[in-house]
């Protein structure tokens, strides 16, 4: 009688882990997105990047004075300051939401040069 009891519950106990194992790999899916670097630099050009929700998109660079900035649009202009200029910069974002994000360096000419990219999030 003990014997069999204790053979129920090591089976339960069995099952438990299997079923909370099963739950937690979804849930560790979700908590951490993948990570997309750029090189973030005026003598370049970027397509559009896609991502997905929870993803991180880091900017850096080295040795030039750059920033970053969010627009409206695709276009040049609008900048609304997210990071400051500077020769060596480290920023990065962390996409919370689905949506069409854009990006763009508000340095010089440096946007109509090509230093901006378009991020589209799933
Ligand atoms: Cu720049």
């Amino acid at each position: 009688m003990s014997r069999a009891l204790n053979m129920k519950t090591v089976v339960l106990v069995s099952l438990f882990a299997v079923l909370a194992g099963a739950a937690l790999v979804p849930a560790r899916r979700l908590l951490a997105g993948s990570t997309q670097s750029l090189v973030w630099s005026n003598h370049m050009t970027y397509d559009p990047l896609d991502v997905k929700v929870g993803d991180t998109v880091t900017f850096t660079w080295s040795g030039k004075l750059h920033d970053v900035t969010s627009t409206p649009s695709p276009a040049c202009g609008g900048y609304t300051s997210l990071y400051e200029p500077t020769e060596d910069g480290d920023f990065s974002v962390t996409f919370n939401e689905t949506g069409t994000f854009y990006y763009a360096c508000s340095v010089g000419d440096h946007c109509d040069e090509g230093q901006k990219i378009t991020i589209n999030v799933a």
